[in-house]
């Protein structure tokens, strides 16, 4: 079931808890402002999910609520876990689902990193 993203951060989501180390993930990438790893339902052949380590319940809590260097931290994360994929030339395409319309499932912001094939049409 979708989330509502108005609700305050709860540190109890499972992605929290990845982050923590308390649930295991296919880790890629770590940084200060922000962690990688594998979706477990991949829908592209390179589909990982970047994180910030801070705690945003999705990209509409932190575009407001983090400081300037975190998110610049956390974009810049972002480019190069694509640049460390070898995604560049060919492409890739970024996704953040915000709340019930967009089917957000986990309260802790995701960006999806979608890649390795031509990617269709943005919306089904
Ligand atoms: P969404 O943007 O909130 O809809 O995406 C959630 C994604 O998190 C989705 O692609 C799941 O496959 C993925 N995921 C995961 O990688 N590990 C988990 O333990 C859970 C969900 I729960």
């Amino acid at each position: 079931m979708p989330i509502d993203a108005t609700l305050p951060y709860d540190d109890q989501n499972i992605f929290a808890k990845i982050l923590r180390g308390e649930i295991p993930s296919q880790r890629v990438y770590e940084d200060d402002w922000a962690i990688a790893f594998h979706d477990i339902a991949p829908q592209a052949p390179v589909h990982l999910l970047v994180i910030p380590r801070g705690p945003y319940v999705s990209w509409d809590d932190f575009s407001e609520r983090a400081p300037a260097g975190e998110i610049a931290g956390f974009v810049r994360a972002v480019g190069r876990v694509a640049r460390d994929h070898g995604l560049v030339a060919a492409g890739y395409r970024l996704l953040a689902n915000v709340g019930g319309d967009a089917g957000q499932e986990v309260a802790h912001l995701h960006v999806h990193l979608f890649g390795g094939q031509p990617l269709g049409p943005m919306l089904a």
